[in-house]
């Protein structure tokens, strides 16, 4: 691995030819005018348009960044766990293409971790989450009805698994992504139920969300898949203990 930097961000992208030029250049500025030392990784998975080549004419110049590419296709949960294996940072988020959550939101997840989390997740369920522009009305009702099962059968105490915006701290990254199965969208769960069992903290985050109605997730069919590996993670993993961090 290179040399540790204090940040790396993980983009996962499919088809973002139109969202992801402005979200790098956002994020640029942002890694930039804060000082210290980032990394901006994207996964561009399988994508049929331009999204490397927006990716790397975007990230040109900037000290620290890898574009990798799956072919084909492979889900957001595959990418994520692409991006974060290939991260050299002390914390590494990872964060939709669309910033629906601003980078900026990341000073509170790092707070967080400051205060001692292995783990911060961005949510949108708690009392100070800031709601600025909401998904459609099916796709929060379905999201409720997901997070209501979750937190009943699989992983109480978590009110938003599936927030696009989580941070994890270094010594956490292989012990959790190396056992991650779930490649679509059902990886949330499973890697805070992985995390769960290995004893890590977690801490909710209140962020500020501005949904980009642009969206690849189908709220009927993925929603049903998405419990089904949930289910399927729980029975996975549900034998680790703390002890199996080191053995990973
Ligand atoms: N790697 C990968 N990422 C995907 C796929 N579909 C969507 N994404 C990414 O997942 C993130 C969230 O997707 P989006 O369509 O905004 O979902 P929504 O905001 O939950 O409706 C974005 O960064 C997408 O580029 C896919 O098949 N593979
Ligand atoms: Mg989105």
């Amino acid at each position: 691995m290179s040399e540790l930097v204090d940040i790396s961000v993980v983009i996962p992208a499919y088809c973002e030819e139109q969202r992801l030029g402005p979200t790098l250049s956002r994020m640029r500025e942002y890694l930039t005018q804060r000082g210290g030392t980032a990394e901006i990784i994207v996964v561009d998975d399988g994508s049929a348009d331009h999204t490397s080549g927006v990716a790397r004419e975007s990230l040109a110049g900037y000290p620290r960044h890898e574009v990798l590419r799956n072919e084909p296709n492979a889900g957001k949960g595959a990418s994520v766990r692409r991006g974060m294996l290939a991260a050299a940072g002390e914390v590494v988020l990872f964060s939709d293409a669309d910033l629906s959550t601003p980078i900026e939101e990341m000073e509170k997840l790092l707070a967080a971790h400051a205060e001692g989390a292995h783990i911060a997740v961005g949510s949108r369920a708690l009392r100070e989450s800031r709601i600025e522009v909401h998904q459609s009305r099916l796709r929060e009702t379905m999201g409720r009805c997901f997070n209501l099962f979750i937190r009943a059968f699989v992983l109480g105490g978590i009110r938003d698994t599936q927030c696009g915006f989580k941070s994890f701290k270094r010594e956490t990254i292989v012990p959790i992504f190396r056992r991650q199965t779930i490649e679509r969208w059902g990886f949330d769960v499973e890697i805070l139920y992985i995390a769960r069992r290995l004893g890590y903290t977690v801490a909710e985050v209140p962020v500020v969300w501005r949904n980009d109605e642009a969206t690849k997730v189908n709220a009927g069919a993925d929603g049903l898949k998405m419990l089904r590996e949930a289910l399927q993670a729980r029975r996975l993993h549900r034998g680790l203990t703390p002890n199996d961090r080191e053995n990973n």
